[in-house]
């Protein structure tokens, strides 16, 4: 379990989360007043019970969570607060007192650095490099990320963006000084404009959007009027962004970044304020086309403080995995010093590394990762079909004129020339290359996606379709005999191995009503209706790598259960994880509904994806598919709640049994759509 705790320190309240690094998700958040000025003592103690009780309702508790990061205003250097005026603190030692506290490696950061490093790493600017941060709130707060680090100057100072002189003897800034960036481009600054605007001209819109009173003039007032046309506004509009641009084009000639982000309240504005900004940078700034700095506005808002404080243990982290798994990479056979690992994506079954190199100069990115010898009895007959369609793919994709390494997987040889190293404790490793500028997404995010999913993966098996299917090995025995998995799940019932039994009653009867269904693909093969055919066999959504840039799927990727099988069941196995309103594992039912737009989308995609591939009796089941593939992923779930968790990887108690019911209640969503389910693989049927 990856679980880490990200603390937002704040003048008022003292924010938490307890944040899931595999998954990017906030997994519980809580909070208490700060109290402020109280000494360090204290609000340390009140940080820590606030972790524990946030690692107790996540699950866990909090000497299992690898770290707390703590945002905090002020300055900070080496995990000591030298001064922050919010707090009336000096020289503490902030990082020290959590530390001693709660028993486990903590990080402190100034909360504007700490927003910074988040959208460098998850945010807006993910993976840059070097990313600027300029945040615009009651005053301009700053961040500087350069290759991956934060810079925090000699002294924790840095960086103060805000204080940059971007007009002599110009206006008079909160910091003593004149002329400031924060003087122009603040929120405050902002209003202040609006409001100096607003009693020249007496007849402009920002009185009526303010309701005739200075009192309720906020940042958006002007950028609403200037929207509307109102020329009063448009000069407080076109001042702002003029002083931005100025502010914005200094720090891009110093340092040329990746990114400039702009996060604070006024982002809020979105393209209102980042197309003109832009504009006038462009002007101002050195650099050509693609070799620009982008300008963009911050992902998190809210949510800044936690996340990038829990991502401060991340790179330590990451330089410690990565030198623990040097002696592995080095079975490879490849050349060059490990930077860094970390795990990586949501597969509940293999341990996924992704893996940095560094060779003569260059960064190699590689996915290492431990096959799960509980799941596949034999590791070099699973490589063996592995490499061998792996290498088919190459063939088929260079003569399509694609990129064999971005559009199929590819296995590194061990120095000794085999597909996988065996280690001495008996564990396989396989490397593989990263396909660089790629994600995979848990939940479908926009229809199209799905739709383009459909079209890989149906034309995945239309690619295979000459493939000698005999010259594979078996990985699973019976994966999707669902039949068999019935009875599995009757054995988990009868052993009751951790006395769960009593809690699963309802699921059990579910599957039981369902017996004599679970047999009907393999009647449907018996009468002749379903050819045995080589087929991905686990089709989810997060095994196919989309190409970051252009949004489109790229590669198939977790190719361990390439054996013959059923289309119909990579059809269905797709369904049941996608076409749903909420993530596999979601324990409230009411939010789990079989998404039957998304089903439509996707059976137009298959369908067309298949090329023609899909017989007559294939494309009837494939609604049956659907059904079957949820009924008996549910079924895997439950057996392995009642066994004991041993089967697909967990980060709760209890997620399976989520697993398993939210499955359940899409196959009753589904057997009451049936009908509808069937007209529409009819009608995309009678389109092809
Ligand atoms: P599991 O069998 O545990 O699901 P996968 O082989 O599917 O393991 O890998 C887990 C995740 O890692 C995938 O869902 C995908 O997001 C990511 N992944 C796997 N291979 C690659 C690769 N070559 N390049 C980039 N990401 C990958
Ligand atoms: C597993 O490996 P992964 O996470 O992509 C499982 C599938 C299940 C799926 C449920 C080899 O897929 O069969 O449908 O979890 N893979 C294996 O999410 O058992
Ligand atoms: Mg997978």
């Amino acid at each position: 379990m990856d679980y880490c705790i990200g603390v937002d320190l704040g003048g008022t309240n003292i924010k938490a989360g307890v944040v899931e690094l595999r998954s990017r998700r906030i997994v519980c958040k809580g909070s208490v007043k700060t109290r402020a000025p109280r000494p360090v003592e204290e609000i340390s103690r009140d940080i820590v019970s606030l972790c524990e009780s946030l690692a107790e309702e996540a699950g866990s508790s909090l000497s299992k969570m690898k770290w707390i990061g703590v945002a905090t205003p002020g300055i900070v250097k080496d995990g000591i607060v030298i001064s922050t005026s919010n707090l009336g603190w000096e020289n503490v030692d902030l990082a020290g007192n959590i530390r001693a506290l709660a028993g486990i490696k903590t990080y402190v950061a100034n909360d504007a650095n700490v927003a910074a490093y988040a959208e460098a790493v998850w945010g807006s600017g993910e993976g840059a490099e070097s990313l600027i941060a300029v945040t615009l709130g009651t005053g301009v707060g700053g961040g500087i990320v350069i290759d991956g680090k934060l810079w925090e100057g000699k002294n924790g100072f840095a960086a103060e963006l805000g204080h940059f002189i971007i007009e002599r003897d110009g206006r008079a800034c909160g910091c003593g000084k004149r002329g400031c960036l924060e003087a122009y481009c603040s929120a405050t600054a902002l209003v202040n404009d609006t409001k100096e605007m607003m009693k020249k001209y007496k007849g402009s819109l920002m009185w009526r959007l303010s309701e005739g009173s200075l009192d309720r003039v906020s940042g958006a007032t002007a950028f609403r009027a200037a929207k509307e046309g109102d020329e009063p506004a448009q000069q407080v509009i076109d001042s702002f962004i003029e002083h931005l641009a100025i502010g914005v084009s200094n720090m891009i000639n110093i340092f040329q970044p990746d990114v400039v982000c702009i996060g604070g309240g006024i982002s809020g504005e979105g393209d209102n304020l980042l197309l003109p900004l832009k504009a006038r940078v462009e002007e101002l700034s050195f650099g050509i086309d693609s070799s620009r700095s982008s300008v963009v506005i911050a992902k998190y808002r809210n949510d800044a403080g936690i996340i990038g404080s829990a991502l401060l243990g991340r790179r330590d982290e990451f330089i410690k995995m990565g030198a623990q798994t040097q002696s592995i990479i080095d079975k490879f056979a490849i050349e060059g010093k490990v930077l860094g690992a970390e795990r990586y994506g949501l597969g509940h079954i293999n341990e996924t590394k992704y893996v940095e190199v560094e060779n003569e100069g260059k960064i190699h990115k590689y996915i290492l990762q431990k096959i799960n010898k509980n799941v596949f009895k034999n590791p070099e007959q699973l490589m063996e079909n592995y490499v061998a369609v792996t290498e088919y793919l190459r063939g088929v994709i260079t003569e399509r004129g694609g990129d064999p390494d971005r559009e199929t997987l590819n296995a590194i040889k061990t120095v000794d020339g085999k597909n996988c190293y065996m280690d001495e404790d008996g564990e396989y490793w396989r490397l593989i290359l990263f396909v660089n500028d790629s994600l995979s997404y848990d939940k479908v995010e926009r229809p199209e996606q799905f739709y383009e999913s459909a079209v890989a993966f149906g034309n995945f098996q239309y690619l295979l379709r000459d493939y000698p299917a005999d010259t594979l090995y078996e990985t699973i025995v019976n994966f999707h005999n669902t039949p068999d998995r019935f009875r599995q799940l009757m054995d988990a019932v009868n052993a009751d191995k951790c006395g769960r039994l009593s809690e699963v009653e309802a699921e059990v009867e579910f599957a039981k009503a369902r017996e004599e269904f679970a047999g009907t693909l393999e009647r449907a093969r018996e009468a002749g209706k379903l050819p045995l055919k080589v087929t991905h066999n686990d089709t989810k959504l997060n095994n196919i790598l989309f190409d970051k840039s252009t949004g489109k799927p790229l590669c198939v990727v977790d190719l361990d259960t390439i054996m013959p099988g059923y289309s119909v069941n990579d059809f269905g196995d797709s369904i049941r994880f996608g076409a749903t309103t909420a993530l596999e594992d979601e324990a409230d039912l009411s939010k789990v509904n079989f998404d039957i737009s998304l089903y439509e989308l996707y059976v137009k995609g298959f369908i067309e994806g298949a090329n023609g591939g899909l017989s007559e009796g294939e494309l009837e089941m494939l609604p049956i598919g659907a059904i079957m593939m949820t009924f008996e992923c549910g079924m895997r779930f439950l057996a392995d709640y009642l066994s004991g968790d041993t089967y697909f990887r967990t980060s709760r108690p209890r997620q399976n049994l989520d697993r398993a019911r939210n499955q359940f209640k899409l196959v009753s969503d589904m057997e009451k759509a049936l009908p509808e389910m069937r007209a529409i693989v009819k009608k995309y049927s009678e389109m092809a």
